[in-house]
């Protein structure tokens, strides 16, 4: 089967992120689904208090909402969850696994919402349907069965605070720590680095900061395609005189300019609002020299003043003894003169931190034309980026994924805050960090206990309160259950969401050893790749989405989740469930645990029979961040969450903010490098989400009707021997052991440094090793990757893939 795409058009896109481009999508997408948005109904309630929490991203939902708290992208993520298409029993009837098979990931998910809990049957090769009970029943055995060593428990970013409590304490009863998740490709640099740094477990930005900010450095974050109503917040910052200074790779859309499709005014008259007041375009992997750069031009501007002070300057004949001192005299000068007290804030300095004095060494002792080199900026740019932070009192530290997945991401993250920590920026209102998060709940996730790595849950609260020893062993984060299932080592693979197999690196690998897992258990609303290849036991469990009424036996329930800002909000589905026979996440996780685990001390029925007792378990555990959870369920802009940082204290080993400072500026690859290797990136397009392709556009980049491209500088194409629209072949240019290769992406040329390329994600995860990935967080490096092209010889049909 192939997809109804448009044929293949690439053409530079001249509108603003928003507008009426943004509101054409959403019609587009409504129609597609069939469903109709009318008047005040479904997407007026969505981010508002007693309404339904976006499925799409986990950007902050506001105390005072726009009347429609919405963007592009969250009206495309629910028109896609209430579709009313279905993946029902005629469906599954007519289609075999293997038929499945080859298809792409959107035409199986474009199937609709799965209807019936189904398990494999291997004489049809067939999804065929199964009783609930049935289906709980064998799964029980069969993990009973198992080593619980053997058994991974992935969690993808949208399961709510009350299943994730369920789902974590179901593992660590049956005996396993190993719980992967797509943390683990997403923040999980963020997660380790910043307790390093300032000892928070997560960002210590508020909404309010972006009310009270005067400058934020934005860095490596897709606003308008990926958080696009964080752009209503940088709009009103930007209305009121606030700088943006701009890192990426790309000139990306939303960074650029916006219109707010929900401002009559500003549709009709089409204005539009400048976001980023500096642009640096910043190669792939050039961040830390990029940042060295900044705090270097502070670090020496200080030194200069404290040295020299303003009479030594000139010589006798009147010219500078030093030019390039007295230019940083005359710079921390201009500083001082707006600051009026500091180029560095040494009394935070001194108060708070601990390694200055090695971090200022490191930055003076890099050259400035090997951070040229390495961040593709010019000193100059460099330089204006350190002025407009030095000269502002607030600023803001705002990042995403093109930071956290990265060979040295642990780094990229310490080096934000080691630019935040050289003026205080943390701890004050309108400062701090904000890891922009992906999924709606993966933040919250965490702060219930779904992690492999014990230290980090309450294991001897959930003992107290439930009466078993939890496994005390580290557990497989997602990498490693990677590697336990490419060797044949994890036996069972229970997901909680998400398409696993299309999200991690080394595809054709992964397929190989998925295939081999004794026993494959999928909680999913629609189907995709993870489902159609399976293990030699396979089922597929059907179940209610946020946005759908969830009735259990104390009437309609809540559910509730965490956002970017570590707040905290109760979620209330509206809409008629895809099916009556589906159940809620919370019971499925319920029906599993019972059967596998037989009698506990836990209220398993009682807690799906009323959500508000697990909430209540939920601040059993954790008293203090879940204090009067139930009560402050539906607070005007969610409860937040207690962070140390915020006020200064550091939960650090030193007790202090920390300068951690990076070891090199790059990372080193097992090749060597040639003139030939490009670095590449891998980008979302403004119609998917994740492995979830809802279409084939992506308006801000110009790209209609194909994701099977590479986004290539003009003159990198030229130099390579290539033109515009050829065919190339994609390999991977470390391990030459594995020769792992996409073919037949058409290149496109892109304003993108040279040096690197971009291609979309999830088409480019067979390029990616294995091993390829930060060495402490084990975050997969999908931002950098050196690869080379060859002309390729496959002949290309102009399909969606092609
Ligand atoms: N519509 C939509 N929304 C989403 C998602 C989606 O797929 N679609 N996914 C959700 C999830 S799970 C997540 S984690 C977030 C992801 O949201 P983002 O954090 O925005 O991640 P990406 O979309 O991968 O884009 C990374 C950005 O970094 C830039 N970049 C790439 N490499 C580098 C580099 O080395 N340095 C710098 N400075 N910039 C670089 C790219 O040009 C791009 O603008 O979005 C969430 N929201
Ligand atoms: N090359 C490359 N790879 C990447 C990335 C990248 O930037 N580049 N990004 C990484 C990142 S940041 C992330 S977060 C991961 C994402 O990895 P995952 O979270 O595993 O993947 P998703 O695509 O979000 O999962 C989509 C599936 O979730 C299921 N689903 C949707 N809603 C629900 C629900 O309410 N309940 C249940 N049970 N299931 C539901 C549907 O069946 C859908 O097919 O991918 C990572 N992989
Ligand atoms: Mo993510």
């Amino acid at each position: 089967m192939t997809s109804k795409a448009r044929s293949p058009e690439i053409r530079a896109y001249s509108g603003p992120a928003g507008g009426w481009g943004s509101a054409k999508s959403v019609a587009e997408i409504t129609l597609k689904e069939h469903v109709a948005f009318r008047g005040p109904g479904l997407l007026s309630t969505q981010n508002k208090p007693e309404g339904y929490m976006c499925v799409s991203c986990a950007w902050a939902k506001p105390a005072k909402p726009h009347p429609l708290e919405f963007c592009e992208n969250g009206a495309k993520a629910t028109a896609w969850e209430v579709t009313s298409r279905r993946a029902d029993r005629a469906f599954f009837d007519k289609h075999p696994l293997h038929e499945l098979e080859t298809w792409e990931d959107h035409d199986l998910e474009e199937q609709g919402r799965l209807t019936h809990p189904m398990r494999w049957d291997p004489a049809t090769d067939r999804y065929v349907p199964v009783a609930w009970a049935d289906a709980f029943e064998e799964i029980g055995r069969e993990l009973r069965g198992l080593d619980p060593h053997q058994v991974d428990f992935y969690t993808s970013g949208r399961a709510s605070l009350e299943t994730s409590y369920m789902y974590q304490l179901f593992a660590r009863m049956y005996g396993s720590n190993n719980m992967p998740d797509s943390s683990n490709m997403c923040h999980e640099s963020s997660s380790v680095a910043l307790p390093e740094s300032i000892g928070a477990s997560v960002g210590t930005a508020v909404l309010s900061d972006f009310q009270n900010t005067d400058c934020i450095f934005y860095i490596a974050q897709n606003v308008g395609t990926s958080s696009p109503r964080l752009l209503h917040d940088l709009q009103d910052a930007v209305d009121r005189g606030v700088k943006i200074v701009t890192f990426n790779l790309l000139r990306e859309r939303g960074l650029e300019r916006f219109v707010n499709p929900q401002s009559p005014s500003q549709m009709l008259t089409g204005k539009e609002t400048k976001i980023s007041s500096e642009y640096y375009q910043v190669k792939n992997g050039g961040d830390i020299a990029a940042l060295f750069g900044v705090c270097k031009a502070l670090i020496e501007a200080d030194d200069a003043l404290k040295g020299s002070g303003k009479s030594s300057v000139a010589g006798d004949d009147g010219k500078p003894k030093d030019p390039d001192n007295a230019a940083m005299v005359a710079f921390a000068a201009s500083i001082l003169a707006a600051d009026k007290k500091h180029v560095l804030d040494h009394d935070f300095i001194r108060e708070h931190t601990t390694g200055f004095e090695e971090f200022a060494e490191a930055a003076r002792g890099h050259q400035w034309e090997e951070l040229e080199r390495v961040s593709g900026l010019s000193r100059s740019q460099m330089t204006q980026a350190a002025d407009t932070y030095a000269k502002s009192d607030a600023v803001m530290m705002v990042y995403g994924m093109g930071l956290t997945q990265q060979l040295m991401g642990v780094q990229n993250v310490h080096m934000v805050c080691n630019l935040a920590l050289l003026r205080g920026n943390i701890g004050k209102s309108g400062a701090n960090i904000c890891a922009v998060r992906g999924h709606s709940n993966v933040q919250g996730q965490r702060t219930v206990g779904i992690t492999e790595k014990p230290g980090l849950a309450p294991l001897d609260k959930l003992s107290e309160l439930y009466g078993f020893e939890p496994p005390r062993w580290t557990g497989r984060s997602t990498v490693e259950t990677c590697e336990a299932i490419m060797r044949g080592q994890s036996r069972a693979f229970i997901s909680l969401g998400g398409n696993f197999l299309r999200a991690v690196p080394d595809t054709a690998a992964m397929e190989d050893g998925w295939r081999k897992l004794h026993l494959s258990v999928q909680i999913a609303t629609k189907l995709n790749r993870s489902h159609v290849v399976h293990g030699e036991i396979a089922y597929l469990l059907p179940c209610l989405g946020r946005i759908e009424l969830d009735e259990q036996m104390t009437g309609p329930q809540a559910v509730s989740i965490e956002s970017s800002i570590a707040h905290i909000h109760g979620s209330r589905g509206k809409t008629k469930p895809a099916s009556p026979e589906l159940l809620s996440e919370p019971a499925i996780v319920a029906g599993l645990a019972k059967a596998t685990l037989g009698e506990t001390k836990v209220p398993w029925d009682a807690w799906v029979g009323d959500y508000a007792q697990i909430r209540d378990a939920i601040e059993r555990t954790y008293p203090e961040t879940f204090k009067d959870f139930n009560k402050r369920l539906f607070t005007p802009g969610g409860f937040v969450r207690p962070l140390p940082a915020r006020e200064r204290k550091w939960v650090t080993k030193s007790g202090k903010a920390n300068f951690l400072t990076p070891e090199k500026l790059f990372p080193e690859f097992s090749i060597s490098q040639g003139a030939d290797i490009l670095h590449l990136t891998t980008l979302r397009s403004n119609d998917q989400f994740n492995t979830t392709i809802y279409g084939y556009s992506d308006r801000f980049r110009g790209v209609e009707g194909t994701r099977k491209i590479l986004f290539v500088n003009p003159e990198d194409i030229v130099r390579l021997g290539f033109e515009d629209g050829d065919r190339v072949d994609v390999t991977t240019a470390i391990d030459a052991n594995n020769l792992r290769k996409v073919t037949a992406f058409r290149i496109v040329p892109y304003d993108i440094p040279k040096g690197c390329c971009g291609a979309y994600y999830p088409e480019a995860n067979p390029l990616f090793p294995l091993a390829h990935h930060d060495p402490k967080s084990k975050t997969p490096s999908y931002k950098l990757l050196p690869v080379r092209l060859s002309r390729s010889i496959e002949i290309s049909h102009d399909s969606p893939a092609g």
